[in-house]
């Protein structure tokens, strides 16, 4: 091997073909090799490569190690943890959304942390109470005052992740308020969009710590669930981790835990061991992916 074979990266934002990698180097310019484009690999933020260097200091990236996992919207590769971020009042807390985006997390096989934010404007026990029932780090933060920020600091370390949750609900502002170096390019770039300013749309992996990556995508907030082919109603149990101990332990064989009369995930909800809130959520998941594969197989 020649010693311009096999140096590393990872791919920090890629836009029109040319793409920064980030190397023990400093930032490496990259196009993707022949090879790459050949075999139609979509190269992505977060993805760790190998790349040959050119005389002219530029780079062409030959092959890519196998990912974690990857992401359609926001286009990224292994992540770690996804930050869900829901605000206790305005907008009002969409469990919905939050426990799609759970279910999410554990089919890409990342770590969550759940943040409560806006707790100035309303108690967040109550919601805290339901995700932490279920195994969750629950953080809540101000992000105005800078309250419980710093706790979003310390589960980040080390991680590679991203901030989700619906728009309005205080992302960019944590953001802000964690990172206030990169705080003028993340975040705001869909508020241009919105302005109808020409801000080019594209997705960073931005460094901001010690092997701590933070990816952050214009316009997004919403994980595109439906594009979420990948699960299966009978995964699904999977996703909702403090159901699996009733799932295992029902006495049917076939049992979907959604509606049978004597299921022991039942019967957890109505002890009030397993939060409503939850097993509603598993429900309509559970009949949506029914539905999807239904479709697939007619
Ligand atoms: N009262 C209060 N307002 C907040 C808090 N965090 C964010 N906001 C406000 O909520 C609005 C939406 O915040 P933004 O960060 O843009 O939300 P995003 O759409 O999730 O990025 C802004 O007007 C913020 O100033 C908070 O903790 N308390
Ligand atoms: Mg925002
Ligand atoms: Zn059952």
């Amino acid at each position: 091997m020649g010693m311009n074979d096999e140096l590393r990266g990872r791919i920090l934002v890629g836009q029109k073909g040319l793409y920064t990698v980030e190397t023990d180097r400093g930032s490496v310019m990259c196009k993707a090799g022949s090879k790459l484009r050949k075999d139609g690999i979509k190269l992505l933020c977060g993805d760790n490569v190998f790349y040959r260097l050119n005389d002219d200091g530029s780079g062409f990236i030959v092959g890519i190690d196998e990912r974690k996992n990857d992401f359609i919207r926001p286009p990224v590769a292994n992540m770690d943890l996804i930050v869900i971020v829901a605000a206790v009042k305005s907008p009002d807390p969409d469990i919905k959304s939050i426990n799609m985006l759970t279910a999410i997390a554990h089919s890409k096989g990342t770590d969550v942390v759940i943040v409560l934010n806006k707790t100035d404007l309303s108690d967040p026990t109550e919601l805290k109470t339901i995700f932490e029932k279920c195994g969750y780090t629950v953080i809540c933060t101000n992000a105005v005052s800078g309250e419980g920020v710093s706790e979003i600091h310390n589960l980040i370390k080390g991680k590679t992740c991203f901030f989700a949750g619906v728009s309005g609900v205080g992302k960019s502002s944590l953001l802000h308020s964690l990172f206030p170096e990169i705080s003028t390019e993340i975040g705001d770039i869909s508020k241009k969009i919105l302005r109808g300013k020409n801000t080019t749309r594209h997705t960073q992996l931005y460094k901001v710590g010690e092997k701590t990556y933070l990816a952050d995508s214009p316009g997004f907030g919403m994980l595109d669930f439906l594009n979420f082919d990948l699960m299966d109603p009978d995964s699904l149990c999977d996703s909702f981790p403090e159901m699996v101990e009733y799932m295992t332990r029902c006495k049917y064989k076939k049992c979907s835990h959604t509606k049978e009369d004597g299921c022991a995930v039942i019967k957890a909800v109505e002890d009030g061991i397993i939060p409503r809130e939850r097993h509603e959520a598993f429900c309509e998941l559970h009949r949506l992916m029914a539905l999807k594969k239904e479709r697939r197989y007619s």
